[in-house]
């Protein structure tokens, strides 16, 4: 299976979203059921792993997250490759996550964690005039009025890969408190 771990998001934060990310000139709007804020990457589990997987993430004590949002950009370095809403607060549950997720043994991705809501998935390549155009949709936006809000769990997703895009299902969920 193919896992990560991320906060689920209120209907309060993904409906403007949502909205938002369909209003945009190019790209793929990630479904409302599908928005949320990845804290860690696992990619492929085996079955056989769940027990400690689980294990793992029961011991992460940590109050609610105050999350609050911060600016819609392009991510993925000179090549974009998604549109999302850049986050903060969930730094130091991530650290508690990724701790003892290394702790029980799961190599997760070394990269440095930038809080995101992924909203639009880009083509591989921009078509001339699109990336001007999603500069002015992006320049327009500024901050949007979301947020923040509190979140009081962390939930373990797998995700299956489609070609229309991925599903995520929830298979687990973790109090903050
Ligand atoms: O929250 P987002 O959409 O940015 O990018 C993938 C997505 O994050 C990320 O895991 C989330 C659920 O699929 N992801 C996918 N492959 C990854 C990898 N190899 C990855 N993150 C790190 N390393």
């Amino acid at each position: 299976m193919r896992l990560f771990v991320a906060l689920p998001l209120p209907e309060a934060v993904t409906a403007p979203l949502v909205r938002l990310a369909e209003a945009a000139p190019l790209g793929r709007a990630v479904a409302e059921e599908n928005l949320h804020l990845t804290l860690a990457f696992l990619g492929e589990v085996g079955q056989s792993a769940l027990p400690a997987l689980d294990g793992a993430l029961s011991t992460v004590c940590a109050p609610p997250v105050c999350l609050s949002f911060h600016e819609v950009a392009a991510l993925g370095g000179r090549q974009a490759r998604v549109v999302a809403l850049t986050a903060r607060g969930p730094e130091a549950l991530y650290k508690r996550i990724v701790s003892a997720l290394r702790l029980a043994g799961f190599a997760l991705p070394r990269r440095r964690f930038r809080a995101h809501v992924t909203l639009l998935r880009l083509p591989r390549r921009l078509e001339p005039g699109q990336e001007q155009r999603l500069a002015r949709f992006l320049a327009r936006l500024g901050t949007p009025p979301i947020g923040p809000v509190s979140i009081d769990r962390f939930t373990l997703y797998a995700s299956q890969l489609h070609p229309d895009g991925a599903r995520y299902e929830p298979l687990a969920e973790y109090a903050l408190r």
